[in-house]
């Protein structure tokens, strides 16, 4: 939680008259059919039935959206306030059958993967019979590995269809995949196998994105050194790069899936069993292994692909978020292939070959539902309505996720990337929430730009006084944003630290699930996400905690204290400046301020690096020793008139030392 002396979410009463955006008439117009629902009211029906009557109306949804092979008679035990959380607590299933098996059987000639590579032109076509295949086979590998039921294996891969594939073979054995996106450093990677207790590494000789090689098994090699329970590394061939082997530990891919058969039958799991880890970062120092549970977590990917996403057959759906992060989880991965549609999977960037990469790919896919953070959005849009040529005529759900949506962005999107034939969702969600919770339902709901609109089916938001604790009532109100009910596809824990969970999201308001960010409900009910009320910050849709990017920095031998605060920023939403104050005999250099930049890099990995350092003489402290951050947060947004009683300070004096160096270095 914010620390002491830290200023609550910013109050800011939304103007009324903002703008309301109807599902557009082209796009229903253009439906193949029509939306799952015929209007709000429609909507409002099964939300309060959602919240009145959770049990009746999730276990008809998870019966109808889910093949089970042991039905459940609980739908929902245990509570918030005790962190005991179950949903459909006899039932018995099998994710991987779910989300290929019962399509191959229906259907074996739809494509499930269309495989976008770096390289224009590079690709190829899944179908859903040819996946059962490969992830058959692969489940066979992953078996004679020694991997069984309940094991976690660690996948560290880019953007192929062998990450799906090595992910829907884990979950067809009963095995837990801790994917960790393929930008983390040796040193993250490390972390992550440790605390998950991999005992199986899936990797790939080398990366491609954006023109670039990424040596991804190098980075592996060197996490390895460190990780003695790793007994097997699995490796596919993307570059065919020479890359170092370790005889008795490392096997190619294609050799061994070369000797199993093309059948392995899925493993019964619980519908509480754990369906995978995924790290992400919060207020302390260390990365939390969110843990998410099968049938819930499963129900709630393929319920928001229909409703948020307005998914039908035939449908070819387009996420552009990766693997290694909840979204590409989610939205690449389960969501459309629970529901039997195609999903694109995109190796490159929105800018290689050239900035009308995605639009391209929309074209020549025939893509209906597209899916991406503002942060590529604002960078496309500032490189110009030129590149944004393609037709896209099949288009008829845009979505934006990962930080607020500038009004203005929205507007581009809608207008110059949909030609208003498209109806833009807004989708707020997080890692541990597992689906989208805060969202339009496209071609039902009415958006105001900048607005996450209403909660999506269970999800009961309450907006919290932070100071009080007391839940805020009525319209037009500010705070922080919690939930009152829990829902299916919420994290269950923390990889090996429940009372963290507890801590961090169900101890702060009892009763509720508290979500980190500030919020506002406006005159009609509609939310808008204000953003994050903690330590962590959000750069181009990353979330990184200060407390892990500082841990990093004092790594470096140079460094005495360290202190990282988020900044607004054009392109990126926020970036991350560092404040650090030398040992003895260190002397302010450029050079020492490049090395404190890689230090993060080699720590965490390029995307966490400080896009600014400030050497400082000491940093402002309380007299017990806290940094307070928000003082260096109101000098860099220029409000150094506005940095209260600074008298409680250890050193008052440090602060004007702080303002010179900033102002010395623009
Ligand atoms: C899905 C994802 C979660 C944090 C969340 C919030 C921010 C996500 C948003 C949004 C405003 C939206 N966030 N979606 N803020 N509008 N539509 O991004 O998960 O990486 O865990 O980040 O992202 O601050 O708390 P995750």
């Amino acid at each position: 939680m914010a620390e002491a002396g830290e200023s609550h979410p910013k109050v800011v009463a939304e103007a009324h008259g903002v703008d309301t955006f109807h599902p557009p008439e082209k796009m229903l117009a253009n439906h193949p059919s029509k939306p799952h629902l015929a209007n709000m009211e429609e909507y409002k029906k099964l939300y309060e039935e959602s919240i009145t009557d959770p049990t009746s109306f999730w276990g008809r949804q998870a019966r109808q959206m889910l093949s089970w092979q042991r039905d459940f008679q609980t739908v929902r035990s245990g509570s918030l306030t005790n962190g005991d959380v179950s949903w459909f607590t006899e039932g018995q299933l099998n994710a991987c059958y779910n989300c290929v098996d019962r399509h191959a059987h229906k259907d074996p000639d739809r494509v499930a993967i269309i495989y976008e590579a770096d390289e224009p032109g590079d690709g190829r076509e899944l179908t859903y019979a040819e996946l059962l295949r490969q992830v058959s086979k692969t489940s066979w590998v992953l078996k004679q590995m020694g991997v069984r039921k309940g094991d976690t294996v660690a996948i560290y891969l880019p953007m192929i269809p062998e990450a799906l594939i090595a992910i829907l073979a884990c979950i067809r054995i009963g095995a837990v995949h801790s994917v960790v996106f393929a930008g983390f450093s040796a040193d993250s990677l490390r972390d992550r196998v440790i605390d998950g207790q991999s005992k199986v590494v899936i990797t790939t000789d080398e990366g491609k994105r954006g023109g670039k090689l990424i040596g991804t098994k190098k980075i592996v090699d060197d996490a390895l050194k460190q990780c003695p329970d790793v007994t097997h590394c699995l490796v596919y061939k993307r570059t065919g790069a020479e890359i170092p082997w370790t005889e008795g530990r490392d096997w190619w891919w294609h050799e061994e899936v070369d000797k199993w058969p093309a059948y392995y039958p899925p493993e019964t799991v619980n519908a509480e069993d754990p369906l995978f880890l995924l790290y992400t970062s919060g207020s302390t120092g260390k990365p939390k292994g969110v843990m998410h549970t099968t049938g819930g977590y499963l129900l709630g990917a393929a319920m928001t692909g229909k409703y948020v996403f307005d998914l039908h057959d035939g449908d070819r759906y387009f996420c552009g978020g990766d693997v290694g992060w909840i979204t590409g989880h989610t939205y690449v991965v389960y969501a459309p292939l629970l529901l039997g549609v195609t999903t694109v999977v995109f190796e490159g960037t929105p800018a290689y070959p050239n900035f009308s990469r995605y639009w391209d790919i929309i074209d020549k896919h025939k893509v209906t539902q597209f899916y991406v953070a503002p942060t590529a959005l604002r960078l496309l849009k500032r490189a110009g309505d030129e590149h944004v040529k393609a037709e896209m005529k099949h288009l008829r759900v845009l979505g934006s996720v990962g930080e607020p949506i500038a009004a203005e962005i929205w507007k581009w999107y809608f207008e110059v990337v949909g030609r208003e034939k498209a109806h833009v969702v807004d989708t707020y969600w997080q890692t541990e929430t597992g689906s989208n919770v805060i969202t339009p339902l496209a071609g039902v709901t009415p958006t105001k730009p900048g607005s996450a609109s209403m909660p999506f089916f269970g999800i009961e938001p309450a907006i919290v006084d932070p100071v009080s604790g007391e839940e805020i009532k009525g319209n037009d109100v500010e705070g922080v944003l919690a939930f009152k009910q829990p829902w299916p596809s919420m994290a269950r824990t923390v990889y090996g630290s429940h009372k963290r969970y507890m801590d961090t999201y169900l101890n702060v308001y009892k009763g509720y699930y508290f979500t980190g960010d500030g919020a506002g409900r406006d005159h009609q009910g509609f939310y808008w996400i204000r953003g994050r009320v903690d330590d962590v910050i959000n750069v181009s849709g990353h979330r990184l905690s200060t407390a892990e990017i500082e841990a990093a920095l004092i790594e470096h031998h140079g460094i005495a204290e360290a202190a990282v605060v988020g900044v607004a920023d054009e392109l990126t939403g926020q970036s991350i400046s560092a404040f650090v104050a030398l040992k003895d005999g260190h002397e302010t250099s450029e050079q020492l301020r490049k090395e404190f930049v890689l230090q993060v890099r080699k720590s965490i990995g390029p995307f966490a690096a400080p896009k600014t350092v400030y050497i400082v003489p000491d940093l402002p402290k309380t007299r017990s020793g806290k940094i307070m951050r928000r003082i260096l947060r109101k000098i860099l947004a220029g409000e150094e008139d506005q940095l209260g009683d600074i008298t409680t300070l250890s050193d008052p004096s440090i602060v004007e030392k702080i303002i010179s160096t900033v102002h010395a270095s623009k």
